[in-house]
């Protein structure tokens, strides 16, 4: 957002009892199935492709599970990269650390693998520029021996405008995927303030 609407949210703020809280602006999703999941480590590079209406992202959200046992944290962060799964690289998550069993209630040491995936959010500490309507790849990189990570996908085509890659080939089928950017949203008001920067 821009240093007008900061300010005005801050003032806002303190003239009342109104609060500001980050909420996320979905922009390309394929949130609708989950039949199966697939090796991140092993099927690398693995990715999807999506072709924004936004002009930034700073979220994306994929379903992952925990495939091996008694092992130890998943090491993964995400690459954005332009046109396809070896295009330039634009933008880079946050490495995120997932303990063994994060997808388990049992927690770390479960000693099982596979189960449900788990909803998984990464974030970016700079909005990734977009150009609307260009194509675009989310990697999904495991670092060391994370190769037990699986991500989830669909068996079809529910996002018609990109799809996923596995062994560095894309198909029309998709993974679960959510991206787009937060938003400061003055709570019980319908404003949306854009994010500051
Ligand atoms: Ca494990
Ligand atoms: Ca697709």
């Amino acid at each position: 957002m821009n240093k007008f609407s900061k300010l005005s949210c801050l003032i806002f703020l303190a003239a009342s009892s109104y609060g500001c809280k980050k909420v996320d602006v979905v922009d390309q999703e394929q949130t609708g199935s989950i039949d199966a999941s697939f090796s991140i480590g092993h099927f690398a590079p693995v990715g999807q492709s999506f072709v924004p209406s936004a002009t930034k992202l700073n979220y994306v959200k994929l379903n992952l599970l925990d495939n091996g046992g008694f092992d130890g944290d998943h090491v993964v962060y995400l690459n954005i990269r332009e046109s396809t799964i070896d295009g330039d690289v634009i933008g880079v998550s946050e490495t995120l650390i997932l303990e063994d069993c994060f997808n388990f209630e049992e927690g770390p040491g479960c000693g099982i693998g596979g189960g449900y995936t788990t909803e998984v959010r990464f974030g970016f500490v700079e909005d990734v520029v977009l150009v609307p309507d260009s194509t675009y790849v989310l990697e999904i990189v495991p670092e060391g021996l994370s190769s037990n990570l699986n991500v989830g996908n669909s068996h079809s085509d529910l996002y018609e405008l990109g799809g996923y890659f596995k062994d560095g080939q894309e198909n029309i089928a998709d993974l679960w995927f959510e991206e787009g950017y937060t938003s400061l949203q003055l709570s019980n008001a319908e404003t949306t303030l854009e994010e500051a920067e």
